[in-house]
Formats: C-alpha cells, sequence, structure tokens
C-alpha cells in the first residue's frame, strides 16, 4: 500500500492544510471538478486533435477502465517514457485516476536508466512508445524483460504506437477504443487519498544510481497551483510543453498542470525547434512556455528572421541550468517577452522571478521561493548560516518538498538534515530581496544545459571498459551547453576515443546524453591529501570551449 504523506511530520502536514496549501484532493478528483466547472474549454492540443475539458475526462475514464482490466491497481507504479504527445496527458491522468503511480522516464533512457527504474520502484507496467528519435522502444523492454527472466515486478507493456510481434505487448489504442463498450466508469478513484503517492520522480543523482523522489497529490498539486498563480495564468492562457513532458518544469512549474489548474489550454509540440514552435505559437495564439539554456540563442536567431507572429507570447520561463546574465538580457527585447528565470529542482522547491520584478533582478538572479511556507537555509561548510550575499549550500523545506528519497534511508541521512531540510547540493547567494543567485555546486553533478548526469554513475560505467583503470568525469565550461562533460582516464593501453567510448557505453544501456563529451587521458589522478581523486584540480587542467 502507499505510504501517507511521506515523511512529512503531521504537525507541518497540519499547517500546510490549513493554510490551505494541500488542498486534499487527487489529481483523478481534480481533473473531474475541471471538466465539470468548463467543460467545453479546450484542455489540450496536440497537431490537429484538440480535447475540451469534458472530453479529456471522459477519454481518461476509458483509458483508466482498460487499465484496470489489464490488471493495474491503486499503488502499483508504472514506468512511463512517452514522447511529446497528448498521450502522455491522457495516460497520466488516467493512472492518476486508478490511483496508480506513474515513474517518470525521460526519453534518452535507455536500458540501463529503465531498468533501474523497474527495480527500484518494483514497476508492474511500462508504457512506452514503438519508435522514437530512430530508437525502437520495444526491443528494448524485450531486453529488459529477458534480464528479468521471470524473477522481476514488471507484467505489462503498453506501446503507444505499433506493438509488434510480442505476444504480450499491449497496444494503447486499443486500451482507449473501447469507449462505446464501457461507457463511464468509476475506476475506483474515491479509495485514492490526497496524500498518497501520486508519481515518482527521478533525481539528477550525484552518488551511484539515480534515486526517486515521491511526489504526493496534495504537495505536487499544490506546486502547480502556485507556480500559475505567480506567473498569473488564467483561463486565457495558452501553455506551450516545448521540453519533455516528464520533466517536472514542463509538467508542474507551472506547465501543464498548472495550466489545467487555471483552466488554460495545453499545447503539445513534439520537439523543441523554434520551427516548429513559434508556428504552434502563431496558430495556437501561445501566450507563455518554458525552455532550457541551450535552447535560447536557436529561439532568438529564429525571432530575428522575423518571420513567425510572436505577438500572443507574453511570458517565457527559462531554467534546469543557469542562464548567463548577458543572455538574459538580450532574451527579453530579442522575442517580445517577458523573462522568467526558473530555478527548481524535482526534489521540490521552486524559485522564480516575479512578472514585475525589476529587470536588474530578472537578469542576475534565478528567482525567489514560490510559496510562502518555502523555508531557505544558506549555510557554510560548518553546516550555519552565512550572510545574505555570501555563498553557501542551499537548504530548503517546505509544503512542496517530501522530506526524503523512495525507499533509500541510507541516503536519506546524508541528503536531508535531521529536522527535515534537502541538501541541495547547489552553492547560491541570497539577496536582501530573497533572490538567490545560484554560483556554484558542491554536488558531484555535471549540469548539461539542463541534463543532469551523475558523475559516479558515468565512471563506474567506464570502469568496465577493459582499457580503463581509472576514470574521473568532471564538469568544464562549454559554449553551447554551459557544461560539457570530461572523462579524465588513466588506461592501460591505448586509450578509447570518445566515439568508442560512447559506443560502448550505448551497448550498456546508457542514454546517449551521460558519454563524456570529451575524453583526456592522463597519466596518473592528481590526489587530495587524503587520497581521493581530486576534481577541482581535473577541472583546472581545463579551459572553457
Ligand atoms: C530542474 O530540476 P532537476 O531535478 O532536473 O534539477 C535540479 C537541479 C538544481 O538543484 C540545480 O542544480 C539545477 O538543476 N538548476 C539550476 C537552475 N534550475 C535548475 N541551476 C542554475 N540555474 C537554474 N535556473 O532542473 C527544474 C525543475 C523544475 C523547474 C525548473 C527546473
Amino acid at each position: 500500500m502507499t505510504q501517507t504523506h511521506p515523511g512529512w511530520p503531521e504537525a507541518y502536514a497540519e499547517r500546510y492544510r490549513r493554510a490551505g496549501h494541500w488542498s486534499g484532493r487527487t489529481f483523478g478528483a481534480l481533473l473531474r471538478s475541471w471538466a465539470e466547472d468548463r467543460p467545453g474549454r479546450t484542455a489540450l492540443v496536440d497537431g490537429d486533435r484538440r480535447w475540451t475539458y469534458a472530453r479529456l475526462d471522459a477519454e481518461v475514464d476509458v483509458l483508466a477502465a482498460g487499465l484496470r482490466r489489464l490488471g493495474l491497481r491503486r499503488g502499483d507504479r508504472v514506468v512511463v517514457q512517452l514522447p511529446n504527445r497528448a498521450e502522455f496527458v491522457l495516460l497520466w491522468f488516467a493512472l492518476q485516476r486508478l490511483g496508480a503511480v506513474p515513474v517518470h522516464a525521460m526519453p534518452g533512457h535507455r536500458r540501463t536508466e529503465i531498468g533501474h527504474l523497474v527495480r527500484v520502484s518494483e514497476a508492474v507496467a511500462c508504457v512506452i512508445p514503438d519508435r522514437h528519435a530512430r530508437f525502437d522502444h520495444r526491443a528494448m523492454l524485450r531486453e529488459l524483460l529477458a534480464e528479468q527472466a521471470g524473477s522481476g515486478t514488471l507484467r505489462h507493456v503498453v506501446v503507444a504506437g505499433d506493438p509488434g510481434d510480442h505476444r504480450d505487448f499491449v497496444r494503447l489504442d486499443d486500451l482507449l477504443g473501447d469507449a462505446s463498450a464501457t461507457g463511464r466508469v468509476d475506476p475506483g478513484d474515491g479509495d485514492a487519498a490526497s496524500g498518497d503517492l501520486a508519481l515518482l520522480l527521478h533525481s539528477g543523482g550525484t552518488t551511484g544510481l539515480p534515486k526517486l523522489i515521491p511526489r504526493t497529490h496534495d504537495d505536487y498539486a499544490y506546486n502547480a497551483r502556485a507556480a500559475a498563480e505567480v506567473c498569473g495564468l488564467g483561463e486565457d492562457c495558452v501553455y506551450l510543453a516545448v521540453l519533455p513532458l516528464a520533466f517536472n518544469f514542463t509538467l508542474a512549474c507551472p506547465g501543464v498542470l498548472g495550466t489545467l489548474t487555471a483552466g488554460g489550454t495545453v499545447v503539445v509540440s513534439p520537439d523543441p525547434s523554434p520551427q516548429t514552435a513559434f508556428a504552434l505559437v502563431e496558430r495556437e495564439r501561445v501566450t507563455i512556455t518554458s525552455l532550457t539554456p541551450p535552447l535560447v540563442p536557436h529561439w532568438m536567431d529564429e525571432a530575428a528572421s522575423g518571420e513567425a507572429d510572436l505577438g500572443s507570447l507574453k511570458v517565457l520561463q527559462v531554467g534546469g541550468a543557469r542562464l548567463p546574465d548577458d543572455v538574459a538580457r538580450a532574451l527579453g527585447p530579442a522575442i517580445g517577452v517577458t523573462v522568467q528565470q526558473v530555478f527548481g529542482m524535482a526534489e521540490g522547491l521552486i524559485n522564480v522571478t516575479r512578472l514585475d520584478d525589476p529587470e536588474e533582478l530578472v537578469h542576475t538572479t534565478q528567482g525567489r521561493p514560490i510559496s510562502p511556507d518555502d523555508e531557505i537555509l544558506v549555510v557554510g561548510p560548518d553546516g550555519r548560516p552565512v550572510p545574505d550575499g555570501a555563498p553557501g549550500e542551499l537548504l530548503t523545506r517546505g509544503p512542496y518538498t517530501p522530506r526524503g528519497y523512495y525507499r533509500a534511508k541510507a541516503h536519506n541521512r546524508i541528503a536531508f538534515t535531521p529536522d527535515g531540510f534537502y541538501r541541495s547540493g547547489d552553492v547560491v547567494r541570497r539577496l536582501p530581496s530573497g533572490h538567490l543567485v545560484v554560483v556554484g555546486r558542491i554536488k558531484d553533478q555535471i549540469n548539461r544545459g539542463g541534463e543532469k548526469i551523475a558523475a559516479t554513475e558515468v565512471e563506474e560505467h567506464l570502469l568496465t571498459h577493459p582499457a580503463i583503470t581509472q576514470a574521473a568525469l568532471v564538469a568544464a565550461p562549454d559554449e553551447k551547453r554551459g557544461e560539457r562533460s570530461v572523462a579524465f582516464l588513466v588506461c592501460a593501453g591505448p586509450p578509447p576515443a570518445p566515439r568508442e567510448l560512447a559506443a560502448f557505453l550505448n551497448e550498456r544501456g546508457l542514454a546517449a546524453y551521460k558519454a563524456p563529451d570529451q575524453v583526456v587521458p592522463i597519466a596518473a589522478m592528481p590526489l587530495t591529501a587524503v587520497g581521493k581523486i581530486d576534481k577541482n584540480a581535473l577541472a583546472g587542467m581545463l579551459s572553457p570551449g
């Protein structure tokens, strides 16, 4: 059975309920109430397909019934890896309506990551596209099933598109197609409680394999609603989902869920290119969207060519990685939008610059928390708060920041303070206004333009290569992505070329974005006084590229 409000002490839960943050409603119930309030308004657009709130609600019922027939029940975990199509939204809500729990996988994840998500969550089902970005997801699942060889938890594979010749793979459309047969169903949503687990997000990770983050209906619905409020979303807003829907930023900051909460329209972009996106902005009169920093120059270049009418676009959110101040300055005038910096994390806390903040703050800070009940500490190496303006590690707790990772007791003792603050590993400076400036990181992670790479995870894979005896992955400054990954390798023999390494890691089932961008053979690793690999010294050997 799912745990209620993982980790929040009852006194805090009570406080968040009294403040009205935790509304006591599940996502299944929320969608129903939105559909009753505004049945005829447009909720979702994907290409030529359009869903009113009423239709979305009804199709979610049908899909939930289909998933139930398949055998899914409340509390079951389901790994979801779908590209940016309406099916993601339908499936997500159908799982919510059953009280089942989507485990978010990124489109680029491969056998290693998906297998890890399945194992940690003990997922009973996996939902995948047939093929996407020239990759056959069915073949990956066949391999995974063979790996678990009857001993794992995975029982169902649902395929958006053609399930191929695997007799146990189910076609998503078949679950959606039975509408006439079933009519309206009560898939048992009444059983789910708002304190139940609603979804599992994966963390960027710092040590070893990524951890899962348990988000409840109460906390995640508040996350979306609070973000929608600070972005001023209302019925007339049209949100364009450009980044992957599985990304917390796109789904709930305010993203899809914030937009639906406000009564607006979500438009799904199948890819993040400005060409695709601008056509959708013009056609659907999009008012708000969100990007990671590496996309920004492409969008600015395309806007300069001046062909698309972007007049409807009011707010452009940028987050996931540090946006350079000069780019932030140039962006607003280049596209004719109000820029909003977003510094968030799957673990909870979201900071945003406000739409009416002075420009200087919008250009040079990553915003301030969206909730009055977000608690922030900026601490030095001794764990004590530093004065405003001084750099320190950001610790946080609050109404949508869970108190621990999923099933990770030992790790939680390191990642959280005894009184429940999450140690973000981000180094920030806090200004007197409460705005935070991200100035660095103490976690062993590379932020490749918003894609997080846990150094130790990749190092462990590199060490399985027969020629490599020691490996250290570090971040180097990069013109395009902010950071790129550099593998320092001590080798017994000729060092593998980056392409060979990429193929090797691909063979091991690792997502392509985790392959080192650059390889530097080195005779011996520099060591710290206590004999650990000195990553600061390694980083010091690199020049900006
Ligand atoms: C978002 O979530 P995650 O979980 O992929 O990554 C969180 C980490 C943060 O701890 C920080 O290290 C980095 O990504 N980060 C930023 C940033 N936004 C995130 N670093 C500098 N400047 C920023 N603006 O990335 C995420 C989740 C929700 C909304 C937006 C981003």
